[in-house]
């Protein structure tokens, strides 16, 4: 029986359950649509580093013998679509079959459960075994459960996996280290350079045909450096478990200008894409711990990020599609203001956030958290309109992890399914964690009047504003207490204040012109 086994962009992995039980004459097809290059604008560097690393799987699954069939972009038949470009294969190649692997999106998986009748082939899905937790496992874990608490579902995957456990207890006793995870960057500390990789000729014709195609796209090209083979990801990894592991948990909320990566991993684009596997990351993790390289607070604080949170948004996707995108528990509305694009803006903190993530298709977790996120969260910005920005931007974004991550845990926009409380801040959480608003116009310490930082006003806005959504929150008392303690006067210029500059957010100066998803064909 003739298969044909069709592996997407974020399926690059050589031991995919798609390939299971490969046998002669089948054929492996990936292809490079404009589908998937467009339905959000992506960042140039992601387009770019996923058709170099499809590029480069191709070749090396030629390299071991395999018959495999790649559809460039600007292939003059190519239909554009994965539907078009299954089809097309299946004339080349008449096949008996199709297998695939499940994909990581809902709009895919609609897609491919239309193709056994569309094409009258038998048409195989199978499970993604890459991920710890089966979109079985965790429905089976959510059932008759009110909430779905993170650090619970995390405690279960701990015992499922032994990772960090001694028995039935946790490592050091404790399952959770984040406490001793909070320290502000000293001054002069300087972290490690990282290790960037040379475009070679691969992706180098990638970034030529990037750079013609999505002229309009965000981003910079110039400073791409990442893996596009598994080889140089495993390089990355070791990089990272060796040089910066020991100093990830002390800094992992830390901001510093210039310094975009700190002590983070920085491997989320080849874990997405599948170049690097879950379990090798954790196991490789917790081995340095055990050699006594790496401290428990850093190990466990890296691998509830991948076992427990990572796994726990893919649950929840999967579990709550394609309801979960259409909550706004808290109303908002908002267009999404323009500088998330340009970068134009005077607080420094979300000028220099956007500026390094059109550098680098990458921005580190409290970074995207608590500046670009806490801010559209303050502001009421439209769930959709911030969530395709997120979707778009980082190399590493895929819907599956981008919308409960956005929807849930940055806009409370599930009326906190995923998070118990909003993460709202004002001007000093930012002050505190990081140098920007040292050189920043606006002054973090004034909580009101010409100067005052806007996170501080808006935070306060949004706390009134969404008074009946949040009040009754245990963990929102101490901020309505405050908050029921200023004067009227207070509240009255506080609203007045946050009123206009929220007001002026609307008003550009130039007409934005919003980045394409289309192809300059
Ligand atoms: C993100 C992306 C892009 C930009 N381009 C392609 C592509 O041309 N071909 C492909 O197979 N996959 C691409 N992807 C990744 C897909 O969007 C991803 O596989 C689906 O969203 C399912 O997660
Ligand atoms: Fe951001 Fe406010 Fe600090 Fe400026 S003062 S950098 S706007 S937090």
């Amino acid at each position: 029986m003739k298969t044909l086994r069709l592996m997407l962009g974020d399926q690059l992995t050589r031991d995919m359950s798609s390939l299971d039980g490969l046998a002669d004459g089948d054929v492996i097809l990936l292809v490079e649509v404009a589908e998937e290059a467009t339905y959000v604008p992506h960042h140039k560097q992601k387009i770019a580093f996923l058709f170099s690393a499809m590029r480069h799987f191709a070749e090396d699954l030629r390299g071991r013998g395999l018959d495999v069939d790649y559809v460039e972009l600007d292939h003059p038949e190519n239909s554009g679509s994965f539907t078009g470009e299954l089809g097309r294969a299946i004339a080349r190649h008449r096949p008996d079959r199709i297998i695939i692997t499940e994909p990581g999106e809902w709009r895919v998986r609609e897609m491919m459960l239309g193709w056994s009748e569309h094409f009258g082939l038998p048409v195989e899905i199978r499970e993604d075994d890459r991920f710890f937790c089966s979109r079985g496992r965790f429905a089976r874990w959510a059932e008759g459960r009110k909430s779905y608490r993170m650090e619970f579902f995390y405690r279960d995957m701990r015992r499922e996996t032994g990772l960090l456990m001694q028995g039935d207890d946790p490592e050091g006793g404790a399952w959770n280290y984040d406490r001793e995870n909070r320290r502000a960057l000293p001054a002069r500390h300087r972290p490690p350079p990282r290790r960037r990789f040379e475009p070679d000729a691969t992706t180098r014709k990638v970034m030529d045909l990037v750079a013609a195609r999505f002229t309009r796209n965000f981003g910079d090209l110039e400073n791409f450096g990442w893996a596009v083979t598994r080889e140089d990801a495993l390089e990355a990894m070791q990089h990272f478990l060796q040089q910066c592991l020991p100093l990830y948990g002390d800094y992992q909320d830390a901001m510093k200008t210039g310094e975009p990566f700190l002590y983070h991993a920085i491997l989320s684009p080849y874990l997405n894409a599948g170049l690097l596997g879950a379990r090798e990351l954790c196991m490789g993790a917790e081995r340095e711990y055990k050699a006594g390289r790496a401290p428990l607070n850093a190990v466990e604080g890296f691998i509830r990020q991948v076992l427990g949170w990572r796994e726990y948004v893919r649950g929840i996707y999967w579990l709550r599609m394609p309801d979960y995108a259409r909550t706004n528990a808290l109303q908002a509305s908002r267009p999404l203001p323009w500088f998330y694009w340009s970068g134009e803006t005077e607080m420094n903190c979300i000028a220099q956030v956007v500026a390094e993530t059109r550098a680098n298709a990458y921005a580190h977790h409290i970074q995207r958290l608590m500046v670009t996120g806490n801010f559209a969260l303050l502001a009421g910005v439209s769930p959709p309109e911030i969530e395709e920005w997120y979707l778009a931007v980082y190399a590493d974004a895929y819907e599956w992890v981008e919308l409960p991550n956005t929807h849930g845990m940055i806009m409370f926009a599930d009326g906190g399914l995923l998070a118990s409380k909003p993460y709202a801040a004002s001007g000093a959480y930012i002050n505190r964690m990081s140098d920007y608003c040292g050189g920043c116009v606006y002054d973090p310490k004034l909580k009101s009047g010409e100067g005052a930082c806007p996170f501080n006003p808006l935070y306060w806005h949004f706390l009134i504003e969404n008074r009946e959504h949040l009040q009754g929150n245990p963990r929102m008392g101490m901020p309505y207490r405050t908050l029921d303690a200023m004067s009227d006067e207070k509240r009255a210029t506080i609203l007045r204040e946050a009123g206009a500059f929220l007001d002026a957010l609307n008003k550009p100066a130039t007409a934005p012109q919003a980045p394409q998803g289309s192809l300059d064909l």
